[in-house]
């Protein structure tokens, strides 16, 4: 997804070796990065899907249609807000233990950066993890471009490779990427957003991605939000100044560009809530009213309070994330958290 998170909070760097990590290094060596698009999406299939899921009995889309260029800027603003706990929260945690995530994922990696969106949670870690090559990933290469660029030239000792993937159905990563010692870092709880049993694939298929002459080497970096009181979920995914309610909304006007829909933005209104059952924050859009939705192949009658169902981010206990963790292949779990334990950050090992 195109997200990117707060500014860069302090990082402590140490005074030997971390310093040739720092921005601005000394020495400028040759520019080392490379810029690899795999095969992007079939459109036509993506307009099937998402006229297949507004039509369902009980209308879904997938939350990656809310990152449109202003949906990805509004979720920028939901990162700012009061409300919105987990940027600062994982912000604090990384840079509180650095030093020691680094002293237990080691050093010299292949950091391969889920999501990467402006590498700016990967760039703060730099001068600690020190990797040997840094692998940005995002939807489009041409998004990575610019942020891979600046941190080259930040960075020149440090190889990169910017791909544009949609990892989420699978992780083939082209020959470029090196295959031992890989780190992959997932932050911002972005696995919330998947089910629990898409999670488990995924994070099965980031292990067998460490796997290489028939071992597994490195592991996987990895953030995740926790159940908590009620009261605070709701408030984070339905703030008082209503960011998160435009950000849903925005989904309307993305679906109305993509598959010539004409939703009414002030028809509807947001809902995101916490659904304790599920153990998941559920984000919908609801009908103000009756209401008949068209688009050039069909139509979709929707009744006052009828919802779409766009998002779903669930919340783990430390227990189950760290089982999930295990089932999917991955050993010696170390977990960081911060004073009230609402998020955690993990490092697991692949083998
Ligand atoms: C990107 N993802 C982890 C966010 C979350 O918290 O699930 C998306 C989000 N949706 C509403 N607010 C934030």
């Amino acid at each position: 997804m195109h997200v990117t998170d707060r500014p860069a909070a302090r990082v402590q760097p140490a005074k030997t070796d971390r310093s040739r990590y720092m921005s601005g290094a000394a020495g400028r060596e040759r520019s080392l990065s490379q810029f690899i698009q795999l095969a992007e999406g079939n459109p036509a299939q993506a307009k099937e899907e998402l006229l297949a899921g507004l039509s369902a009995e009980h209308a879904y889309t997938s939350p990656k249609y809310l990152y449109d260029a202003l949906g990805s800027k509004l979720f920028e603003a939901i990162c700012e807000l009061p409300e919105y706990y987990p940027t600062r929260t994982e912000a604090m945690i990384f840079d509180r233990h650095a030093a020691d995530i680094a002293a237990t994922a080691g050093t010299g990696s292949t950091l391969i950066d889920l999501g990467a969106g402006n590498c700016a949670k990967a760039a703060r870690l730099f001068p600690f993890l020190q990797p040997s090559q840094y692998v940005p990933i995002d939807i489009s290469v041409e998004f990575l471009r610019d942020a891979v660029e600046r941190l080259q030239h930040q960075f020149p000792q440090i190889a990169m490779a910017g791909i544009g993937m949609d990892f989420s159905s699978g992780l083939a990563l082209p020959p470029a990427v090196h295959r031992r010692n890989r780190l992959f870092f997932y932050p911002g709880s972005s696995i919330g957003n998947f089910t629990p049993e898409q999670s488990l694939a995924f994070l099965k298929r980031v292990h067998a991605a460490c796997v290489h002459d028939g071992r597994a080497d490195g592991g996987i970096l990895i953030s995740v939000d926790l159940v908590k009181e009620t009261e605070i979920l709701d408030a984070a995914y339905d703030d008082a100044l209503g960011v998160t309610a435009s950000f849903n909304l925005n989904l309307l006007l993305h679906l109305n560009r993509l598959l010539d829909t004409d939703f009414d933005l002030r028809q509807w209104q947001h809902r995101g809530f916490f659904n304790a059952e599920q153990s998941r924050i559920e984000m919908h859009l609801e009908a103000r009213s009756p209401q008949t939705v068209r688009w050039p192949s069909g139509v979709r009658r929707f009744e006052a309070g009828e919802r779409i169902h766009t998002e779903s981010s669930y919340k783990y206990t430390r227990q189950n994330f760290t089982t999930l963790l295990a089932q999917a292949g991955f050993e010696d779990v170390t977990v960081w958290t911060d004073p009230q334990e609402w998020f955690i950050v993990c490092h697991a090992r692949a083998g």
